[in-house]
């Protein structure tokens, strides 16, 4: 936007303080207390040591047009952090002072910034510059950016500076992201339950839109701005076709008009069969005419209310949803028929990979999608993304990376991550996922050699598609902490930093984010970022060490369930048998050459070095290779002796987060102190079962005796077997059919 800004000056004073030393902090922790609202943006007074006078001369700039609603956005959050932080109302205007004065926006909205030499040009359409010069004589923090998202997102990298007690007396920072579409995806439900999630009802409500709009848009919307999150993907992929009829459209579209100043577009998960579900068509066949037609009207008729609407998500051809296969046609031709009624709006679709029969007589699980895809490479349009999730699989604990990653060079490929913990214990389990995603970006795929990374496969500098994706299955619910405990906002936090810099260290973000949520205090946060950084290891530990995959219960996915084998009602790709192939001869997966030969999907770098029992990872070993119960491991023991001696520790990892937590009481308010330790003791005990009942299965096949010191599990493996839980939050449908009779409940 032109404007022609005028210049004058206004003198006022606001309490400047200076933002190091960390003395004092600890009376302030706990008297800020919080119920997680307000997540990691809590903007508590800043505590330290004054350095400054009292600045009366700062610079006002008021613009002749008004701001627009991000400008206005960044102009609110600017006065919220700095009244919140430095603990005097900072007055409404266009530049507000704390060291000296702030100067923010765009060169097309304010001449001024236009006529600095900020070096704009390196940070795109969404970075931003922060510098500390002299502007007319003062001293003055300039935040610009060349959109006014930018400036937005730089507004909140300031916040997080002072948050985190980082000098600002002499900035020079510039941001952009490495990636183009970062994504928040919704598994939610129109009747306001959410698929995996665990953190109370969906945060839409569908009932009351679009006449009412909850205020909780706005707070969900600033969080993902802080963290530079620019898309939202609003319903679940298992996909109702009433999300594209007028009745939810016009919802959908007041949902894009609040989330817009944010610069956070929406996208909708689509059922390949809406031609017929909603069109009353005969058919779904991407090639008939008569579907094109339709698509074609739908995608103008959302456009028409939502005209920077993002684009469509997809599940096709998986788990029972709709695809283009039952018509006998390819994924791309699938894709191409969403992605060329879109283009012209500039509208893209994700086409996910997650692609796979569950046919008793179908090749390896992990193989299928690489095998369905590969072959069309070259064959998507230029504005389809395929959506690949991390690992081949499906969001287990841990997994070796996708295959598919680095295998399509001629087609755009983003990420899949579930931020959502499915399968890591859910609301209740302390698992930091900031280590997990970046396993997932750092991994190298050998593409193109070495250094050629997931991440730089999606940041596009691989291949150099312009088309770059990141997407996380969102945590958030309508919990007032938003996502079922305080610690699970990490991986919300985590997965947009890492979104804005996939080579971003998670070691890094957890100690930001301890910072802003709850104290700059070493004494609290060398102690929580130690757990954090432990905390996902050890759930692999006790849920699936040593590259075993898929243990848990069926259905709600919660607890561990090794003994669940194919059945009538359960395909073998379900089932915990198929996964750890445990037998008489030993455990794990073959799928070297003698196996699956699932390795050679690999380029062969990666397939010689997972192929070979030497350099093969231990913690992805019975991924790839089925071995003795006696294998000789590199440390001297057994296979067994190492297996359960991992399950062993990660009940002590456990144990150990929790006592570490216990000690910190005073830094942090009764209530989120009090719940993130009642949850660790549900963990201790959720650790126990797991590592209890994997070893009581386990010990039933290897016949070998528990290595010395390892207690007995106290109760039977057929005890453990007939505990069943018939709900829990998330699990679509009834959950797993728990005869309810007196089944014995294990200690
Ligand atoms: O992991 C599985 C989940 C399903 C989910 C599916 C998917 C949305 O158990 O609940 O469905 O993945 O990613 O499509």
């Amino acid at each position: 936007m032109q404007s022609t800004a005028s210049v004058h000056r206004r003198g006022w004073s606001v309490l400047f303080a200076v933002l190091l030393g960390l003395a004092g902090l600890t009376a302030a922790a706990a008297a800020h207390a919080g119920d997680g609202y307000r997540l990691w943006l809590r903007y508590v007074p800043v505590h330290g040591v004054w350095l400054g006078r009292y600045r009366r001369s700062a610079t006002e700039l008021a613009a002749s047009s008004p701001l627009s609603p991000t400008l206005r956005a960044a102009r609110a959050e600017l006065q919220r952090g700095l009244t919140g932080m430095l603990g005097k109302r900072v007055p409404s205007v266009r530049t507000v002072t704390a060291n000296g004065a702030i100067l923010f926006g765009t060169p097309h909205d304010s001449p001024l910034i236009r006529s600095l030499r900020l070096g704009l040009r390196a940070v795109g359409s969404q970075g931003y510059v922060i510098r500390t010069l002299t502007v007319l004589g003062h001293r003055t923090t300039v935040i610009a950016g060349n959109s006014d998202i930018g400036v937005l997102y730089g507004a909140f990298r300031y916040l997080r500076q002072i948050q985190t007690r980082r000098p600002i007396d002499a900035l020079a920072i510039v941001s952009r992201p490495k990636i183009r579409h970062r994504i928040l995806d919704f598994w939610d439900n129109l009747n306001g339950t959410v698929e995996r999630g665990y953190a109370g009802d969906s945060i839409w409500k569908w009932d009351e839109l679009p006449r009412y709009l909850s205020p909780r848009y706005i707070a969900f919307a600033r969080a993902c701005a802080s963290i530079g999150i620019n898309g939202v993907v609003l319903n679940n992929v298992n996909a109702s076709p009433y999300i594209l009829t007028p009745l939810y459209l016009e919802k959908v579209a007041a949902l894009a008009g609040v989330l817009r100043p944010y610069g956070i577009r929406v996208y909708l998960s689509v059922p390949f069969s809406a031609p017929i579900t909603v069109g009353r068509l005969k058919t779904a066949d991407p090639l008939d005419p008569a579907v094109q037609a339709w698509w074609r009207k739908k995608v103008a008729e959302i456009y028409r209310d939502v005209p920077d609407f993002g684009g469509f998500l997809t599940k096709a051809d998986s788990e029972g949803e709709p695809g283009p296969e039952q018509y006998g046609r390819t994924q791309a031709q699938g894709a191409n028929l969403l992605a060329r009624t879109l283009a012209p709006y500039g509208g893209i679709v994700m086409w996910r990979t997650f692609v796979y029969s569950t046919n008793p007589h179908s090749e390896d699980r992990v193989m299928q999608a690489y095998d369905i895809f590969k072959p069309l490479d070259g064959k998507f349009d230029q504005n389809v993304i395929l959506q690949n999730k991390n690992g081949p699989l499906d969001f287990q604990p841990r997994e070796p990376f996708n295959p598919l990653f680095g295998a399509m060079p001629k087609s755009n490929e983003m990420l899949e991550l579930e931020i959502t913990k499915e399968y890591l214990g859910q609301q209740t389990s302390f698992a930091y996922l900031g280590t997990l995603f970046e396993e997932a970006l750092r991994a190298d795929t050998w593409a193109r050699g070495r250094g050629s990374t997931v991440a730089r496969v999606i940041d596009g500098s691989l291949y150099g598609e312009r088309q770059t994706g990141i997407a996380g299955v969102a945590n958030i619910g309508s919990d007032r902490d938003w996502c079922g405990s305080i610690f699970n906002q990490s991986n919300w936090y985590a997965f947009g930093r890492l979104a804005w810099n996939p080579e971003a260290s998670a070691r890094t973000i957890a100690g930001q984010w301890v910072r802003m949520t709850f104290s700059n205090n070493p004494a609290l946060l060398r102690p929580v970022v130690g757990m954090m950084m432990a905390s996902r290891e050890a759930v692999v530990d006790y849920m699936d060490p040593l590259g075993l995959a898929s243990q848990m219960a069926a259905g709600t996915h919660f607890g561990p369930g090794p003994w669940v084998h194919p059945g009538p009602h359960m395909p073998p790709d379900w089932s915990s048998t198929y996964y750890s192939h445990a037998n008489a001869t030993g455990i794990g997966f073959d799928r070297t050459a003698s196996g699956s030969d699932a390795i050679a999907q690999y380029a062969p770098h990666v397939a010689a070095k997972f192929a070979s029992l030497k350099h093969c990872p231990e913690d992805l070993l019975l991924w790839f290779h089925h071995l003795p119960w006696t294998y000789r491991m590199p440390s001297g023991r057994t296979l067994w002796d190492s297996l359960v001696l991992h399950y062993v520790r990660g009940v002590d990892t456990v144990k150990w987060m929790r006592r570490t937590w216990l000690k910190l009481a005073r830094y942090v308010d009764p209530y989120r102190f009090d719940m993130t330790a009642d949850f660790l003791t549900l963990q201790v005990h959720n650790a126990q079962w797991w590592r209890d009942a994997s070893i009581a299965y386990f010990q039933s096949i290897s016949h070998l005796p528990l290595p010395p010191g390892v207690a007995r599990p106290p109760d039977t493996l057929k005890a453990y077997e007939a505990f069943c839980i018939p709900y829990v939050e998330g699990t679509p449908g009834a959950g797993p059919a728990c005869p309810p009779d007196d089944a014995p409940v294990p200690r």
